[in-house]
């Protein structure tokens, strides 16, 4: 009789755990919510119209942003170490990288989930459909991976 009881309690729980892992996202990848939310910090001048688009990207995507007004970026990027050749309007930082110029929410959470030992990620420029710089014929364009020693690698393809 007991026993009985036991088989009957367990065959219950499996659908609800399947419900619940569901409701957490845990399961299925049609959710659009990422495996973690970052905090991050972009530094832009107030007149950026398309800093913020990127940033509005960032927040759509399920991410925290804090904006930073400054005149001159110069000190920031000099700061953050983004060498002048990968340089773009706005520099951002988030868990310790640093993150210059357009860069798709997909390849910040593919750097916060691999942490790669480097500096950041750049989109060098501002090419045309780039998450914020919509509209128009898109470019091609490349998220590099670079680092303090100089060291500069293709992170991702568009
Ligand atoms: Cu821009």
């Amino acid at each position: 009789m007991t026993k009985q009881k036991f088989h009957r309690k367990t065959r219950s729980v499996r659908p609800l755990l399947l419900s619940v892992a569901l409701a957490a996202g845990i399961v299925g990848t049609t959710l659009s919510a990422p495996a973690l939310a970052a905090d991050i910090t972009v530094y832009k001048s107030p007149s950026c119209g398309c800093c913020s688009k990127w940033a509005d990207h960032l927040q759509a995507k399920g991410h925290t942003v804090t904006t930073k007004n400054m005149e001159n970026l110069d000190a920031i990027k000099k700061l953050a170490g983004v060498p002048e050749g990968l340089q773009s309007c706005h520099t951002a930082m988030v868990e310790g990288y640093v993150l210059e110029g357009h860069v798709p929410a997909k390849d910040i959470e593919r750097l916060l989930a691999q942490r790669p030992n480097a500096k950041g990620l750049a989109v060098p420029g501002m090419p045309v459909g780039s998450p914020g710089m919509e509209g128009g014929a898109p470019d091609r364009y490349d998220v590099m991976l670079f680092d303090t020693d100089g060291s500069v690698n293709v992170y991702g393809r568009y």
